[in-house]
Order: C-alpha cells, then structure tokens, then sequence
C-alpha cells in the first residue's frame, strides 16, 4: 500500500503548510488551553490526518509505512499534542483492526476511524502491567454470546476523547496466550474514565485510566473472531507504533537543532555571536549527525517494513523497530538537552522551544516500550539467532 509519488508531494507540501501557518503559530494558545482547539481538529478532518494510515478502500489515503514516517517527521516540527489528537486513529488504535479484523470489523470501524468520526484508543497497559504485558489481569469472561470485561487500564493516550478502544483482556489462562484483543466501544455500561493525568509535558495531549466494571462486549467484538492472539496483535500494533515514533523523535531533533542554530547565531556574548565559539559548534555538530544517523534507521526501517507482507510479523523487522526506537528516542533526549546548554538560561524558560520539547521528548524513552524492553526485544533476537 502506498499513496503515488505526485499525489505524496502534494499531500505533504499542504500538511507542511499546515504546520507553518496554523499549528506553529498555535504552539502558545495549545499550552495554555492544555487542548487543540476545535477549529484545527476540524482542519485535520478535512485533510485526512486521521486516515493517512487507512487503505483508500476504508476512506484512508492509504499511505506506506515510509510515507507516514516522512509525513510524522513533519509534525514533529511542532507541539507534540497536536499530532496526538490524531496519532491513536492512525496507529496504535486502528492498526490491529486492519492487520487482524474480519472483512466485516475492518467495514464498520475503518471509515469511521479514517474520516476521524470515531477517535479510537489502545489499551493495553495496566496498574500492575506495563512492561510486562503478558502479565494483564483485565479479565473477560463468557456469558452466551458476550464477554463480561472487568479491569482498569492505565495511562491511555486520547481515552477522554475516544469513542472506542482496542483492548486487551484475558479470556484464557496466564501469560500471552490467554490474552485477546477487543474492540470495546466506549460509550458501554460499566465503562468508567478516571481523572485526566497530570503529566511533566505534552500539554494538550489526554490520557487517563479507563475502568471497566462488569462491560458486556459482544463476542463478534474480538478482533478477527479469534480467542487467545491478542498479544500477538497488539506486539505487531507496537511494532508499526515504534517505527512511528522514532519518525517523530527525528523531526523533534531537527526543530531543537534549527532553533538552536538561529539562537546560537542571534546571541552574542564575549562580542560575537555564540555560534562562533567551537564548544557550541561541537554540540550543534553532534546533534545533527546523531539526527542523521536516527533518520537513516527510520528510513531503511520503514522500507523494510514496507517490503513485508502487510499484517504479517517479521522478527528481523521487529527487531529492527527496536534498534530505531531506542536510538531515534534517545537521540532526541540528548539533543533536547544540548538545545536547552545552548540557550543558556533562556533553554529553562517556557517560552522557548527547548524547554517544551525537553519535556515533551522525554515520554519518547517510556511509551510503546521502554528503551530497556528494546534492549530486551534486540538482545533476545540476538540470542536466539
Ligand atoms: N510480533 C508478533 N508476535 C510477537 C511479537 C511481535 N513483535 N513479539 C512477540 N510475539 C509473540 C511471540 O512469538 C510469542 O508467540 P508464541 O508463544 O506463539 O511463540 C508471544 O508473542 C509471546 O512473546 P514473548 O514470549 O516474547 O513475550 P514476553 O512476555 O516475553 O514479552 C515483551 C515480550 C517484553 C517484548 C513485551 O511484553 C513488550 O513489548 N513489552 C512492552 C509493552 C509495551 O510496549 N507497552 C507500552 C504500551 S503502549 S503505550
């Protein structure tokens, strides 16, 4: 699957215009409001943001794994939130639906997903399941032609928007067999959402807990009718999410290194510009070839991720999304940190770029995988080959 060249271009020169004339200049209003204001939700409607994952088939613009990463590069040039109001729809939310649904799951929630109608979460993490997954204790139980789901999620990116989410539960016995993933819509009784989380950055992004307590889902709900592959759903899901990521880790490095050139110019101190002094040099150089050597991962990942057969799961490739999550994600910490040494005491004042997006990068190194469970998805690979 993938968007033709000339019809790429153009998609990405007006979401890159987007970028410059309506989200940038709306960087200050998103921090004060700690929300996307209506007006830009209904411009990302209308030019497919939430669909640019969903094959044309499903109303989606259909882009390839490495068309998406260019287009998610370009929006790591602004506020994080702001992709976040559509990131669920296009990855972490939808994916399983796509690689795993029946026909029919695929007809009834793709096109609601891609025109952004229906905001979809993922939900797989818990109070006492995190990093270990496969440790979930949300609980479904068989009752006819339903399951009764009983468990709390924790943590959960767009749940005080969302109209239903992808949810992992147990239906079986420990570890990730017994785990199948569900698609719970979230206006069903016994559904509860906990107070929204106060979090170190990200303003205008929204996650909170989602509690469920004695929720019917029907039966037909299981992605793909089929019991007990859950797990393997959402590790593919987090595969894609990853490589997603690490897109968007680059282009937050390539904003912190554009605006720390510009300041390192501007600033003057001993009677020169800072960019002059070469300890400010070595920074700015170390920075940007650390963003080349993230942006050269992320793209022959992607092309690799293109070349697999959709759905399918590819251990090399997985362990390949590993490698560029964690380098791409520890990449930009460190550029945002050199971004703030740059601008001096000016990088610990709110206004600035660097500031934000020091706070805002470093959810990069937690979510979707710690950089710790990439160390242990590659090793793994590596010990087992
Ligand atoms: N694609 C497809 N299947 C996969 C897979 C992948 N990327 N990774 C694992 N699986 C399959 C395995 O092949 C195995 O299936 P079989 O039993 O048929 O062989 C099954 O899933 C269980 O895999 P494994 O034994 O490796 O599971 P573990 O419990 O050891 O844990 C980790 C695996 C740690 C990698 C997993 O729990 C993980 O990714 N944790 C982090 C979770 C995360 O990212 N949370 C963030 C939430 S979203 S913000």
């Amino acid at each position: 699957m993938a968007l033709d060249a000339e019809s790429f271009s153009l998609l990405r020169a007006s979401v890159q215009r987007f970028i410059d004339d309506r989200l940038k200049p709306a960087e200050d209003t998103l921090e004060e409001l700690d929300d996307v204001p209506a007006d830009i939700v209904a411009d990302m409607k209308e030019m497919g943001l939430f669909g640019i994952s969903i094959p044309e088939s499903y109303g989606g613009i259909g882009l390839s794994m490495s068309q998406e990463c260019d287009v998610v590069y370009d929006l790591g040039h602004t506020a994080f939130a702001f992709r976040s109001v559509f990131g669920t729809n296009v990855g972490i939310g939808s994916q399983g639906i796509l690689m795993d649904g029946t026909e029919e799951q695929k007809q009834a929630y793709l096109p609601k997903i891609a025109s952004g109608d229906l905001i979809i979460s993922f939900a797989l993490t818990e109070p006492n399941a995190g990093s270990d997954a496969a440790s979930l204790q949300t609980r479904a139980e068989l009752d006819g032609d339903h399951y009764i789901i009983n468990g709390t999620k924790r943590f959960i990116t767009n749940a005080p928007r969302a109209g239903a989410f992808t949810l992992m539960a147990r239906t079986g016995g420990p570890g990730a067999s017994g785990i199948s993933a569900f698609i719970v819509p979230a206006d069903t009784p016994g559904i509860s959402l906990g107070k929204p989380d106060k979090k170190m950055g990200q303003r205008g992004t929204k996650t909170c807990d989602v509690v469920l307590e004695n929720a019917r889902v029907p039966a037909a709900n299981i992605i793909g009718g089929v019991p007990g592959v859950g797990f393997k759903t959402a590790m593919k899901v987090l595969d894609r999410g990853r490589l997603h990521l690490s897109a968007l880790a680059c282009g937050m490095a390539h904003r912190l290194i554009t605006d720390a050139v510009a300041y390192a110019k501007e600033r003057k101190q001993f009677g020169k510009p800072i960019g002059d002094f070469q300890l400010i040099q070595g920074m700015l150089a170390d920075s940007q070839a650390e963003l080349y050597a993230g942006l050269s991962m992320m793209r022959d990942c992607a092309q690799r991720y293109d070349a697999k057969p959709v759905g399918k799961s590819d251990p090399e490739v997985s362990m390949l999304a590993s490698c560029t999550k964690m380098f791409c994600t520890e990449m930009v910490g460190r550029v945002a940190d050199r971004a703030v040494q740059i601008h001096g005491g000016a990088g610990y004042i709110a206004e600035y770029t660097a500031e934000r997006f020091y706070r805002d990068v470093r959810l990069l190194r937690l979510y979707e995988g710690t950089t710790q469970i990439q160390q242990v998805i590659i090793a793994k690979h590596l010990l087992r080959d």
